[in-house]
């Protein structure tokens, strides 16, 4: 189906709409039942008041049919049927001058891709690859996030990769080649887990000065429940041999990427002890439905407690070998680089650093006199939240109390309630603390490709 802007415009002493059997006829022409009946459907329509000019937007498989449905009209006055897009198809394509929409049969849809997001109410930060971020106040309620307001991370164009011809071959530095189709998997021994995921560039537009990479306000973050099958399952039955130490987790996406010089696949690696102490799972399900395309259909790694870039996504290959890996995404991204003392150090991105996130009060927003509950989520990769403490308007830091079950890797609601008395402008801060002792800074650790950023969230409200 194409989009088309229909104008038509027609004398004012041939106006339809001035009788009200001719406008009642126009109107039924116009309808969508009638409109559909030709094979075309009407998106909209407005007349432009005291001009006698009507638009309509109308998508149809071509533009004969639109001028024929128009014959009617056309004979009362001018008619032009102008090819159209979606604004998001323009912007997916590269903008209004771009030669053409982007088309590649393998890949979804960026124009559908981002519309869909755009919908559902994810602050799109760039369409072509996909990245978008979940609002942060709309996280209030259950634990898991929607799958359709799940962050969105993607590096590369979104495969679509067909269920039926789908494998997973595990090789490399293993006794037993695997090749696993999607039903195997489904047959195999399956565990659900509870697992918030982070991109380790979260927070990073709070950066002074800013560094390179997606400008995540918090929001790319969110919670989900994954049913797959545990990734030492699959390792198990292919048998790593003695000298065995890295296992290569290698996705379906790829492309160029700077620095080297032949396109490369999405792949990330786990030492072995790694993938065999994490939990990690082969994840097919997603909030107990088929994972969704944007999220890695039909096989995707869920790492509980590492920042997401080890969840990798699309999965279709897994390699085990006797050395560290180098990949892109291993050893030229995904590593802190902090200034320090005249020199640089460097230590590769893991687990997710400790964070409390306030989803109430909302930024901006005006608050009445008495009483206030500030709420939020609080998760870290190390060890389970200890406790999170609030403080409003710089006071004193009051604990919040924890809410609802206490599951090993996924984000805790917590809660507050205080008082607000004085109306003016102010504050409220929300810090979370770890068993392990780790707590968050006041201000950010500044690194060199901005990873891990998680100081004390401050929001601004009004009491009135
Ligand atoms: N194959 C593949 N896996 C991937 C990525 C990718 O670009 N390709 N991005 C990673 C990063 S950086 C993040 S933060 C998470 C995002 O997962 P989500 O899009 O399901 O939120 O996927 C990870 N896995
Ligand atoms: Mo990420």
């Amino acid at each position: 189906m194409a989009l088309f802007i229909v104008r038509h415009e027609h004398k004012a002493d041939l106006c339809p709409a001035a009788d009200p059997y001719r406008g009642a006829a126009l109107l039924s022409h116009l309808s969508q039942p009638y409109a559909r009946r030709h094979g075309m459907e009407i998106r909209g329509k407005a007349v432009v008041q005291g001009e006698h000019t009507l638009y309509l937007i109308i998508e149809s498989a071509d533009e004969a049919c639109v001028r024929r449905f128009m014959e009617p009209l056309a004979a009362a006055g001018s008619l032009d049927i102008h090819p159209a897009s979606t604004c998001a198809g323009v912007v997916a394509g590269g903008g209004c001058a771009a030669p053409g929409l982007l088309t590649d049969t393998e890949t979804v849809d960026p124009e559908t891709a981002c519309e869909d997001a755009v919908e559902a109410g994810l602050l799109v930060h760039r369409v072509h690859p996909l990245n978008c971020e979940t609002s942060v106040p709309e996280l209030i309620g259950g634990v898991v996030v929607p799958n359709a307001r799940f962050y969105v991370r993607n590096h590369f164009p979104i495969p679509l990769l067909n269920p039926a011809t789908w494998r997973l071959n595990v090789g490399g530095l293993v006794e037993r080649p695997q090749r696993f189709n999607l039903d195997d998997l489904h047959h195999m021994p399956s565990q659900t887990l509870v697992v918030t995921l982070e991109c380790a560039g979260n927070g990073r537009s709070l950066l002074h000065p800013p560094v390179e990479g997606e400008q995540w306000r918090l929001g790319a973050v969110s919670t989900a429940e994954w049913t797959g099958v545990p990734l030492v399952e699959v390792l198990d039955r292919a048998g790593p041999a003695g000298r065995a130490r890295t296992v290569v987790l290698r996705g379906a996406d790829g492309g160029d990427v700077p620095g080297r010089t032949a396109p490369l696949r999405f792949e990330r690696s786990l030492s072995l002890d790694e993938a065999r102490d994490s939990d990690a799972l082969l994840a097919y399900a997603m909030n107990g439905e088929a994972l969704p395309r944007h999220h890695g259909f039909p096989l995707r790694v869920v790492v509980p407690g590492w920042y997401a870039v080890a969840s990798v996504k699309w999965l279709t290959e897994i390699e085990v070998i006797d050395t560290d890996f180098a990949g892109f995404f291993q050893a030229d991204r995904y590593f802190y680089e902090w200034p320090r003392e005249g020199r640089t150090t460097r230590e590769p991105v893991a687990l997710q650093q400790v964070r409390a996130l306030i989803t109430e009060p909302v930024a901006d927003s005006d608050i009445p006199t008495g009483e206030l509950t500030v709420r939020g989520v609080a998760w870290s990769g190390a060890s389970p939240i200890a406790r999170v403490e609030v403080s409003v308007g710089l006071g004193t830091w009051q604990p919040a109390r924890l809410v609802g079950e206490r599951r090993r890797h996924s984000w805790q609601w917590w809660e507050l309630l205080t008082r607000v008395d004085v109306p003016g402008a102010t504050t409220v801060r929300a810090r979370a603390t770890d068993l392990a002792g780790r707590t968050q800074p006041e201000q950010p650790v500044w690194n060199r490709l901005g990873y891990g950023i998680n100081p004390v969230q401050e929001v601004a409200f009004r009491v009135r």
